[in-house]
């Protein structure tokens, strides 16, 4: 026998990736984990007869020759089917996004997919050998990329994602099905502790990072946090958020991390704790301990261990065209023109910023025909300023804030920058991971 799994506690991506894993390899068969995740639970039920899944269990005396692993390369996720067959010495290959891991199944072969979701490795193979899907198929499986993707947004999106999708809609899947199945929230508790993490999370600035965190205490384990987490995520933006959650009878603490900042990479962070996953969505499960400890030191751990944010004096351009308070309007905006600025800083004789002229104001001088007068009295002399050490999140906030495109940086009274809108939006862009090719025609 042939068989499929996915991890354990199996996710959407997981089913996703199963079911077009089974086009691939017509002669396997689908192997459920003893868990289903809370979030697809819904879709597993309503597909369990479509999927037509054996147990773990199921497995035990039969001669397995190969397994296909998908959404994983690790033994822990799947030590559940292993030890049903202890002896198996088949073949094993790996279709898993979950990056630069190296894998610890024995002898297994890895296609190792740069995109958001492993059920977009198998499409993108549908794709090149012009495999057909059925609209369940299709259905179940965009929404494992829709899931594993949220909804397009994470970094780790690639152009073969949306290839993959695209794929899947010209095979009809059902957006409306793929909606229900995308609920974020199956259960009353989910929605209280939604708001209690809202009200008790607080804001923590760690070495130049926005990043919020929270204790909770629960009698016991629940299931769903991480969907809370995720919705919590979305609504406050911090650059990351680690919500703990310390479940009293079981005395077990949980580390929930999440970041969109590529400098703030949670799953190296949650190694720490013994725990994994992606850079922009990790866990780690801390036994025998209770929160406030475990709490304490991930807080001293994001101390010692995160990098200084970026900050204006490493984004900032050194040249700066300044215009002297004496000029006239006429010389300014000549001078504005001839650079190709919209605004540029006005200084006094001794170089101390004075103030701030833009075109907007030029415009002025011209219409009352005072083109011959001192920039001095048209120029903005309220000028908003950051210091070299201001991060990049603050200055994010003082140009849209107060919708101004220029940001002088002043040290000691002395200009020594200058950043602009498009200064901040290719820092901002510069994080982008480039896209991978997904060598599809
Ligand atoms: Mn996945």
């Amino acid at each position: 026998m042939k068989i499929i799994v996915g991890h354990s506690n199996m996710d959407m991506d997981s089913i996703g990736a199963m079911v077009l894993a089974r086009y691939l390899f017509p002669d396997h068969r689908l192997v459920r984990s003893r868990f289903i995740h809370p979030v697809a639970r819904n879709l597993f039920n309503l597909y369990q007869y479509h999927l037509d899944c054996l147990t773990a269990s199921e497995l035990q005396y039969q001669n397995i020759e190969k397994i296909v692993v998908v959404d994983t390369r690790s033994y822990n996720q799947v030590r559940e089917y292993f030890t049903y067959i202890p002896d198996f010495s088949g073949e094993i290959e790996v279709f898993d996004h979950h990056g630069a891991v190296s894998s610890d199944l024995p002898r297994a072969v890895i296609h190792d997919g740069k995109c958001g979701a492993a059920t977009t490795m198998l499409g993108i193979e549908h794709i090149r050998r012009g495999i057909f899907v059925s609209p369940e198929d299709a259905t179940i499986a965009l929404t494992g990329i829709f899931a594993d993707t949220g909804n397009f947004t994470h970094e780790n999106v690639t152009d073969a994602d949306f290839q993959a999708a695209s794929f899947l809609v010209r095979s009809h899947a059902s957006i409306r099905l793929v909606n229900t199945f995308l609920k974020p929230f199956q259960g009353e508790h989910q929605l209280t502790l939604f708001y209690d993490l809202l009200e008790h999370l607080e804001d923590k600035n760690i070495n130049g990072h926005f990043i919020i965190m929270g204790l909770f205490e629960m009698e016991r384990q629940a299931s769903g946090l991480s969907e809370v987490v995720d919705k919590v995520f979305e609504i406050e933006t911090p650059d990351a958020l680690f919500a703990v959650f310390w479940f009293k009878k079981e005395n077990q603490t949980l580390i929930v991390g999440r970041s969109r900042k590529e400098t703030v990479k949670v799953n190296r962070i949650l190694e720490y704790f013994g725990g994994g996953g992606h850079p922009c969505a990790a866990s780690a499960l801390v036994k025998n301990q209770e929160g406030r400890p475990v709490y304490e030191h991930l807080r001293g751990h994001l101390h010692v261990t995160l990098l200084p944010a970026a900050v204006a004096g490493e984004i900032m351009s050194r040249r700066i065209a300044c215009i002297d308070e004496r000029w006239s309007l006429k010389e300014a905006a000549i001078f504005l023109e001839r650079v190709d600025h919209t605004g540029a800083p006005v200084i006094n004789a001794s170089g101390r910023l004075v103030g701030i002229v833009t075109l907007r104001d030029i415009m002025k001088g011209r219409k009352a025909e005072q083109m011959h007068a001192p920039v001095k009295g048209y120029m903005k002399r309220q000028v908003i300023t950051a210091a070299k050490n201001t991060t990049v999140r603050e200055i994010e906030q003082l140009l849209f804030r107060n919708d101004i495109g220029h940001l002088p940086i002043v040290d000691d009274e002395k200009m020594v920058g200058m950043i602009t809108r498009s200064d901040y939006l290719s820092f901002v862009r510069g994080y982008e991971p480039t896209l991978v090719d997904s060598g599809t025609p």
